[in-house]
């Protein structure tokens, strides 16, 4: 159960109680991720579809030094706009905790916080991992090593290609994850549907997603799972170009001397600019595709550990 240093919505903390489904969801996306004013508009789009489905969103973020999970329409909102926010991983909790500050937390620090609150699944846009050149500067994100902790079930889009997707997979084989593509035989690579990686397991319906979860939930397996969910296809983007986008915003990074946590805030707003905008588009509908299909796959959970009844479960 939550300790009391983590505030959770009551709404959020009732279908917890009841078993009912709940998803949750980031807010270094919205924070970092995205330019206003897209993100406050995405952010609760998000929440929206994953209501319309039968679950219930719980944004986790760190409000005035309060740590939150489940947010209202007015918070998200004006957390959309602050501009004092900081990007909080699992190490900076504390610190911000600690000065009374705000931020969004990154994927890392959402699963910790989602495993405390007793929330199973939880959907973002990309992860972070491995970067490129990381026998130089050893840029793994604490994302792959939460995810090899937290017994949470995290719908992505895949990899960003701004990463190295053969030893992002490597990892978190090393962290006891297992990685299932959703509806395809290769890991998703975010703006691609498809790495050319192929990835190690597939499921095809949210209830053949949900019943991995189940068996790894009786398991007691401590680490979480990863689904791969290739975003769609209208909005994909062509292969090569993004390529040559990201090597040069790759090449811009090591030239400003941009490293640590910002470098993935910083390559994800050159890929914007360099894209002229597309690659937010992209970006929009596949956390928009992988909240529905992270709610989904919570609804199908809860109906086969008995807590809906099967005429909930959608497909
Ligand atoms: N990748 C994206 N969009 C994002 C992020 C990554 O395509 O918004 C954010 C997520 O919050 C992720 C974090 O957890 O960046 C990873 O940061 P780092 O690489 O510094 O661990
Ligand atoms: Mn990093």
């Amino acid at each position: 159960m939550a300790s009391d240093a983590i505030a959770i919505d009551p709404e959020v903390c009732a279908a917890l109680a009841a078993r009912r489904p709940v998803v949750a969801l980031e807010s270094t996306i919205i924070t970092h991720g995205m330019p206003r004013p897209e993100n406050a508009a995405t952010a609760q789009a998000v929440e929206d579809l994953i209501r319309a489905e039968g679950a219930v969103p719980a944004t986790i973020a760190v409000l005035d030094g309060v740590v939150r999970v489940g947010l209202t329409p007015a918070e998200l909102a004006a957390l959309a706009e602050r501009p004092d926010v900081e990007k909080a991983s699992r190490r900076d909790l504390a610190p911000v905790v600690a000065r009374g500050g705000t931020a969004g937390t990154t994927v890392a620090a959402t699963l910790f916080l989602a495993a405390r609150a007793g929330i199973t699944v939880f959907a973002t846009g990309g992860i972070g991992g491995v970067h490129r050149g990381v026998a130089a500067t050893f840029d793994i994100s604490a994302d792959l090593v939460e995810l090899g902790r937290c017994p949470v079930a995290l719908v992505c889009a895949g990899a960003k290609s701004i990463l190295d997707i053969p030893k992002t997979l490597e990892f978190l084989e090393t962290q006891g994850v297992p990685v299932i593509a959703y509806g395809s035989d290769m890991f998703p690579a975010f703006f691609a549907r498809s790495s050319g990686v192929p990835a190690e397991r597939r499921c095809d319906t949210p209830a053949a997603l949900a019943a991995v979860i189940a068996a790894h939930r009786r398991l007691d397996l401590p680490g979480g799972i990863l689904i791969g969910n290739p975003l769609p296809a209208a909005v994909a983007m062509p292969e090569a170009e993004m390529e040559a986008i990201i090597a040069r915003a790759a090449a811009e990074a090591v030239a400003q001397g941009v490293s640590g946590k910002a470098l993935t805030p910083f390559l994800l707003a050159r890929l914007i600019a360099l894209s002229e905008g597309r690659s937010l588009i992209a970006n929009q509908a596949l956390i928009r595709a992988n909240a529905t299909l992270a709610a989904r796959v919570a609804v199908a959970l809860a109906v086969l550990e008995g807590a809906l009844p099967p005429t909930e479960a959608r497909r």
